[in-house]
Order: C-alpha cells, then structure tokens, then sequence
C-alpha cells in the first residue's frame, strides 16, 4: 500500500510510519487531527519504545505538541489512534493527573511539552502551538 505524505515527512522503517510536524495554527485536539487527515495522516501514534525515541530524535526541541493518544476511545485506558494502547512511561512527572468522569476537568488528549519531552494529559480545547501528524503503521 503506498500513501501519500508531506514531502518533509519523515519515515520510521520498522513500522513504516512517516512524521510531519505542523504549527496547529492555535487549534483544539479535533482541529488539530482534521488538519492531518487532510495532509494523508492522522494525529500521532508514537506506540513503542523505539517509534518514541525516533520521535524524540527528529522532533525533539519542539515544545507543545498535539499527540493522537487520548483516553476517549477507551476510557480510562489511553489509546493511541489507530488502536495501540500506552505501553511504555513517556508521562512527565505528576501525569497524568486529569482523569475523571467530570467533563468540564477531564483531561483526555495528550501533548508534548518541554525540552525532556514528556507526555501531559490536556483538556481537549486546550492548544499547544504544534501538532504532530503521522501515518498509522503497522
Ligand atoms: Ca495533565
């Protein structure tokens, strides 16, 4: 299957996923993944260990980061989009810390914040500068 994708992407081999990163133009979560999916991806699945570090490595520096994870689609249990659950600890220190039942406080997206590159949990209006798009690989 071949898929289109920016011409500044970058690809990770072993999951055959490509990256692009984008300002989000001061945009909420859905926005932020509407605008992917017209670019050929989707907010980002970054479900390893090694997808993470590659992330870290291309992208790293950049602070403020829509992600695709997000506890919606399985509440409490973060998913990421294209099904993979959370399986390694890239949370910074204290996160997550909005997960609840209350709509008006729950933090169900997630972004990247800071030069240590950690996971936040984040209400899903909130708009950090950059959203992060990927294919969904294998
Ligand atoms: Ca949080």
């Amino acid at each position: 299957m071949y898929v289109i994708v920016p011409v500044d992407a970058v690809c990770y081999n072993s999951t055959q996923q490509c990256f692009w990163i984008r300002s989000s133009g001061s945009s909420e979560r859905d926005t932020a993944n509407t605008n992917c999916l017209a670019e050929g991806g989707e907010l980002s699945t970054i479900a390893t260990q090694d997808v993470w570090d590659f992330v870290k490595n291309e992208f790293g520096g950049t602070t403020g980061i829509w992600t695709g994870l997000s506890y919606r689609m399985a509440k409490p249990v973060f998913r990421w989009p294209n099904g993979q659950p959370l399986t390694y600890d890239a949370w910074n220190t204290g996160e997550p810390n909005g997960i609840t039942n209350d709509p008006s406080t729950q933090q169900e997206c997630v972004s990247i914040w800071y030069t240590s590159f950690k996971m936040h949990d984040a209400v899903c209006s909130s708009t950090p500068p950059y959203r992060l798009c990927s294919t969904p690989g294998m």
